[in-house]
């Protein structure tokens, strides 16, 4: 497999290196793709060194696997390209997520709709993988009718700006910002930029993407947004209304024998997800799960997982390796 991975340098770029390189991915050659003001440089790949190459160096060498995580407008332009060229686009950005004539995957959920005929395979947002992983085994078997969440989200999640300006405000000195307040010692009701519906374009993302990974247009999600002052993960406050009765027992058991999942839930010995346990994981972590008092068909949990990782680099490189599996 001769793999491209556009954005090389990049925050998710770098983490994709590493858990190409953790999970031992067969790959034969690789290719590392900057911007032109880094070509020429080296990255370290399980300890060899590679020459940055541009996007047309790339598609010339004719990858079998493309991971793009250069930004949308990168993959809107270049993306076709190497599809046209026979090459598998997997795409970290939100480009081509809800474009009909694309999959949109989580590979835990769907990666089974994928054939060779898909050339370029969306990357869903961080924020919606680790919701819908945790949606998924319990629409099954309850049907979810409403979805209400909160999200606490990492700044890593906005990118290397927005963790200088944390690091400066840490300190006390001023700088670029990346936000339009301060970060450190805030929380900013404000990902992405605002819709014509008031909400902004990061809630929107938990709602569509949602509904086109789940399938199911009748799911709904409200979602509001939130940016904090952390680095290993993102957080969500979710509250599910089901159409069907529930025990927390079945929940429990569902979310368990779900993979990609991991159970952090005893109260009693303060054992729950959170961001500085989920940095560096591939899982999702769900905890926090309990009736929701005021409902009787409702139910509240909390999800954690390294933004970075099952919510970029891991989900990409997982689908990646389903299209190995499968001799794509
Ligand atoms: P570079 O390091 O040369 O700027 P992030 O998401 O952390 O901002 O990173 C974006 C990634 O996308 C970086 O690796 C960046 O390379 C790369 N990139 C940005 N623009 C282009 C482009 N036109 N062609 C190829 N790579 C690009
Ligand atoms: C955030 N979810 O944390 C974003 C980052 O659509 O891929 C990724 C944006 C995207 O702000």
């Amino acid at each position: 497999m001769k793999v491209a991975v556009i954005g090389a340098t990049g925050m998710v770029g770098q983490v994709i290196l590493k858990v190409l390189a953790e999970r031992n991915f067969p790959l034969t050659e690789l290719i590392p793709v900057a911007s032109e003001r880094s070509v020429g440089k080296e990255i370290e790949f399980k300890g060899a060194k590679y020459q940055l190459v541009n996007l047309q160096t790339a598609l010339d060498l004719q990858p079998d696997i493309a991971l793009f995580s250069a930004g949308g407008k990168t993959s809107l332009e270049w993306a076709p390209k190497f599809a046209e060229a026979g090459t598998t686009v997997i795409d970290n950005s939100s480009a081509w997520r809800m474009n009909p004539t694309k999959k949109l995957i989580v590979p835990e959920i769907n990666a089974s709709s994928l054939t060779k005929e898909d050339k370029i395979i969306a990357n869903p947002n961080c924020s919606t993988i680790q919701l819908v992983l945790t949606l998924k085994p319990l629409h099954d078997q309850f049907k979810i009718k409403r979805v209400i969440v909160s999200t606490y989200q990492s700044i890593t999640g906005t990118g290397v700006k927005a963790v200088q300006q944390l690091e400066r405000e840490y300190k006390g000195e001023t700088g670029e910002m990346a936000y339009p307040y301060p970060i450190h010692q805030n929380a900013i009701p404000h990902c992405d930029v605002f819709l014509e519906n008031d909400y902004t374009k990061e809630e929107m993302k938990l709602t569509d993407e949602t509904k086109k990974i789940l399938a199911d247009d009748t799911v709904l999600v409200s979602a509001t947004a939130v940016r904090i002052p952390v680095v290993g993960g993102h957080s969500e406050s979710v509250n599910i209304e089901f159409e069907k009765e529930f025990e927390i027992s079945s929940i429990k058991k569902a979310l368990k024998d779900f993979p990609g999942i991991t159970l952090q839930d005893y109260p009693s010995v303060n054992t729950y997800p959170m961001p500085i346990y989920a940095e560096g994981k591939n899982d999702v972590f769900v905890g926090r799960i309990r009736k929701d008092h005021s409902h009787p068909r409702a139910l509240q949990l909390w999800i954690v997982a390294d933004n970075l990782r099952k919510g970029a680099a891991t989900n990409a490189v997982q689908i990646a390796e389903y299209l190995v599996e499968n001799k794509f």
